[in-house]
């Protein structure tokens, strides 16, 4: 899906800011027509922010279901004859909308943008009433999967099987769109290191499509085409460099005879990536992976996206010698992935397919039993959407240079012989709708090399391991053994490259202790240090990213004091010991020199 931007023929509106708002309670406000009318009652809420934290009523806080949001939009007077959409960065998880009394849209999956065409439905220069449902219900049939329970008297409780709190919301921004009837309704750029730009315009018939393409710092055009489908090349291009960015814009022109009918401008890198033996190369330059697996969670935000927010995080990235992310455990706002284009920030984007795995239960989980891959679990509608989440997830970020790894999945259960059935064909459509990437997944703990029945099936290795916390905690004479033996064992058997996209130990800011002690600071800086000493022993290990960059919000749960404490930054970004221990190691390895973003380059 294109991003929606102001160009000589097209136009946006921001509609963020104060919504009126009504939480549906007994979720009965669909057939109550409540968009139909000014929303009853007086509350207001913020746009983008997640609702949950915002009000002093735990009613709110807790509901499971409708929550109903509404504004007038006035449509700009000049906007006769174009097409109006209105386009939402996300809705978390489930959305319909209704422009006055008519429903123009639907959407599932809450971490991927979509747009509602409302044309027909108003008029240029006149307001009408935006209502949106909001619906926060995770069922077998989403990713991430869930159920609703309900208790004896009468009380709705959502359960799933992943560590993060099921904020709700429009967590980003939301846009009144103008476009031409006629216009550009994709593109897609591969390039290649000697400057060659090839490009893939979808349009409509009967339309010329010109093409030049620019430099986005200097301003000036290196390239020109001509061709819904064709190529050019730059010469002497600046590549896209990890730590650096890079970025070129194509522009396209699309022509009725002479008259322009619709010009896009899609930004693009010129890079590579691949895979070689145990190493990955971005433009043929062995890559090694620091930074963390990270969460869009703040305090009273949620998962709403704040661009001061968003600098202060890059800031810190910056500041510890982190030169990549993985967007778990769902793809993350669009500005953020345009920061990470823009300054080379490499991302392995991941789908919201987490808490697939019935075969942990107890602690933190909350199996409601059964196995994973059943009719009343993970099933074919399960499957479905998570091909779909799949599509519009490479849809969306298919031309960033700095997504350099699909991860299609968060530990998944990939252990029981069905998961191959699951997983083949969701390996196939990332490959065909993005030929150029890595395929990855990322490992649980309980499937080890000789246990996990997928791995095969993709690029990289992507693992999740928690030795000296979840298992031989306080121990990491015993962890570190472990830890290398089951690692020699991913070597030996694939010989892939193997990123470690989880590590971390759950630990309280300003606890000390001399001794080995879980949730002390001390006990989070040498818990890292005896990690560090076994991915420094495999040649294999091409990156490391820390679970997590800063303490977030999860479900209640006896394991959980306040969310999950594993960060290297507390919930408001001060530092642990961890974060110093990380700066001084990633700022001095060599082999992590590549990508190391120098802040007073800025
Ligand atoms: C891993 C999950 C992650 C959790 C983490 C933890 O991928 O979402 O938050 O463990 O337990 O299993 O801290």
């Amino acid at each position: 899906m294109l991003t929606a931007i102001d160009t000589p023929t097209r136009e946006v509106r921001s509609l963020d800011g104060l919504w009126r708002f009504a939480v549906d309670h007994d979720n009965d406000g669909v057939e109550r027509r409540l968009f139909a009318d000014t929303l009853p009652g007086t509350r207001e809420v913020a746009v983008p922010a997640s609702v949950n934290d915002l009000f002093a009523d735990e009613n709110v806080r807790n509901h499971v279901g409708y929550w109903f949001y509404q504004r007038t939009v006035r449509v700009p007077r000049g906007w006769d004859g174009e097409q109006i959409l209105v386009r939402f960065g996300s809705a978390t998880h489930h959305a319909i909308v209704w422009a006055g009394d008519v429903e123009v849209g639907r959407h599932s999956g809450g971490y991927l943008p979509f747009e509602v065409d409302v044309t027909d439905h108003v008029t240029a220069g006149e307001e009408f009433r935006l209502t949106v449902a909001v619906d926060n219900r995770l069922d077998k049939t989403c990713i991430p999967p869930g159920w609703v329970t309900q208790t004896p008297d009468g009380r709705r409780q959502q359960h799933y099987l992943h560590d993060f709190y099921n904020y709700t919301g429009l967590h980003r921004s939301v846009e009144l769109v103008a476009r031409p009837r006629r216009h550009v309704e994709d593109v897609t750029v591969t390039t290649e290191l000697d400057g060659t730009v090839t490009w893939d315009v979808t349009a409509p018939e009967g339309l010329t499509v010109s093409i030049a393409v620019v430099d986005k710092q200097t301003g000036e055009t290196v390239a020109r085409g001509e061709g819904a489908r064709g190529s050019a090349t730059i010469d002497n291009p600046t590549l896209w460099t990890p730590g650096v960015g890079g970025m070129y814009d194509l522009e396209i022109t699309l022509r009725d005879d002479a008259a322009v009918v619709d010009v896009y401008l899609q930004p693009f890198g010129v890079r590579t990536v691949r895979v070689d033996g145990h190493r990955l190369l971005i433009n043929d330059k062995p890559f090694y992976f620091t930074g963390f697996g990270m969460h869009e969670d703040h305090e009273t935000l949620g998962k709403g996206h704040s661009d001061a927010h968003m600098i202060q995080d890059f800031e810190l990235l910056s500041w510890i010698g982190a030169n990549s992310l993985r967007t778990s455990h769902y793809p993350y706002s669009e500005q953020i992935m345009d920061y990470c284009d823009a300054h080379g920030i490499v991302v392995i984007d991941e789908t919201p397919a987490v808490g697939l795995n019935w075969m942990m239960s107890g602690g933190i989980l909350d199996s409601d039993g059964g196995t994973t891959y059943s009719a009343e679990n993970v099933n074919d509608k399960t499957q479905a959407s998570h091909a779909r989440e799949i599509r519009e997830l490479i849809a969306r970020d298919k031309n960033r240079p700095s997504v350099v790894i699909w991860s299609i999945a968060n530990e998944p259960d990939s252990v029981d012989p069905e998961a191959r059935t699951y997983f083949e064909p969701l390996v196939e459509l990332a490959r065909e709708c993005d030929p150029t990437r890595p395929v990855g997944f990322v490992n649980v703990m309980m499937a080890p090399h000789d246990k996990c029945v997928i791995s095969d099936l993709f690029d990289v290795i992507m693992l999740n391991r928690y030795y000296g916390w979840y298992f031989q905690s306080g121990d990491l004479t015993s962890a570190e053994a472990l830890f290398t033996e089951e690692l020699q064992g991913w070597v030996d058997r694939y010989g892939k490259p193997i990123i470690i996209t989880e590590y971390g130990a759950d630990t309280v800011a300003g606890l000390h202790s001399i001794y080995h002690q879980p949730f002390t600071e001390d006990y989070q800086v040498e818990y890292l240090a005896m990690n560090s000493r076994v991915f420094d022993s495999f040649d294999a290990v091409i990156g490391e990213q820390m679970w997590n960059f800063a303490d977030f919000q999860t479900k209640y749960g006896f394991a959980r004091v306040d969310g999950n404490k594993k960060g290297a930054f507390t919930r408001d970004r001060r530092p642990k010991a961890a974060a110093r221990y990380l700066r001084d190691r990633w700022l001095g390895m060599d082999s992590a020199a590549y990508g190391r973003r120098d802040p007073l380059a800025d």
